[in-house]
């Protein structure tokens, strides 16, 4: 027994020496290695396409990369959703990176602190209930832990249009910003989702599509997008989680989106609602898909 255990450690020992002896040989072949030019571009083309190829179809399409359409993609693609953020600008952050008036603070009350706390992101008491929060951590964190929780980004992409069927938004046109503001005539491509959201910030540009291209009426008092309201932060936080919800069939509405589609006031650099707002609708799908 005791010479067979011997045996046994003797050969697992010479098969260790042997991997790591294998793999010192390829590292260092790998080191030395010459780059090709043309490699580089065909690794970034093929898998750029199998990455656009697999996001063809899927279970939510999120338009807009600020606070609320990274925090509503964080909590989908932790649940293992299959979802996908489509962003008009190089950057992701939205409005975050700037705080208030190109100040990087930003301001979170005590409600939405513990989100920012569960992204590890640090805060401080500045007074009872007002905590500040560096604009860069919070938007680069916030990115960071989105994509590792396994949600796509694409950025340089905006939704110009939506698939409609039978009044029901289940899908996004899309095109190459580049395309948008060189007004190319190029035609763009589709995507199907199971739910679409609207994270467009203040412009609310998804939601008018459907009111003004397919004549959907929306959930909201008039029917029609009624737009957003003058600053009043404390009523706006609270309305924008309420306004946070399926406006019409298959489009929710998350962040400054919600207001402005539901006639509530803006709110300026206080970023709670945005977060929450965006775990609320998360929420809400995780329900339903
Ligand atoms: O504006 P934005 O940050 O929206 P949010 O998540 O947060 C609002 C706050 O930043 C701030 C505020 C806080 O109190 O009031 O304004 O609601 O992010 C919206 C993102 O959507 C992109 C846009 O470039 C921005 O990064 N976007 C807008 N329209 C399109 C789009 C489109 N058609 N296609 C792709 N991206």
């Amino acid at each position: 027994m005791l010479t067979q255990l011997r045996k046994i450690k003797r050969v697992a020992k010479i098969s260790s020496i042997f991997l790591l002896r294998f793999h010192g040989v390829v590292s260092e072949k790998e080191n030395n290695m010459q780059l090709d030019e043309v490699k580089i571009s065909k690794a970034i083309i093929e898998t750029y396409n199998q990455k656009l190829v697999n996001n063809l179809d899927i279970d939510v399409a999120i338009v807009g990369g600020g606070p609320a359409g990274l925090c509503a993609g964080y909590y989908l693609a932790k649940q293992g959703k299959r979802v996908a953020l489509f962003e008009r600008k190089l950057s992701i952050g939205g409005g975050m990176w700037g705080g208030g008036i190109m100040f990087n603070e930003i301001v979170v009350q005590f409600k939405a602190k513990r989100l920012l706390d569960s992204f590890q992101i640090k805060t401080k008491l500045y007074e009872k209930g007002y905590y500040t929060s560096d604009a860069i951590e919070c938007v680069s964190t916030l990115c960071s832990k989105a994509v590792k929780a396994g949600l796509t980004i694409f950025n340089l992409m905006s939704a110009e249009d939506i698939l409609v069927k039978k009044s029901r938004v289940c899908g996004l046109v899309l095109n190459w910003t580049a395309v948008e503001m060189a007004k190319l005539h190029v035609d763009p491509i589709t995507i199907r989702a199971k739910f679409v959201i609207d994270a467009t910030g203040h412009a609310a540009e998804i939601v008018r599509l459907a009111e003004r291209k397919s004549n959907i009426r929306l959930k909201t008092k008039t029917g029609m997008v009624i737009g957003e309201r003058s600053m009043d932060a404390d009523y706006a936080e609270a309305l924008t989680i309420k306004n946070s919800k399926e406006i019409c069939s298959g489009l929710y509405v998350a962040g400054m989106c919600a207001n402005a589609s539901f006639g509530g006031p803006r709110m300026g650099p206080i970023f709670g609602g945005m977060l929450l707002s965006g775990e609320k609708v998360a929420r809400d799908l995780l329900k339903r898909l």
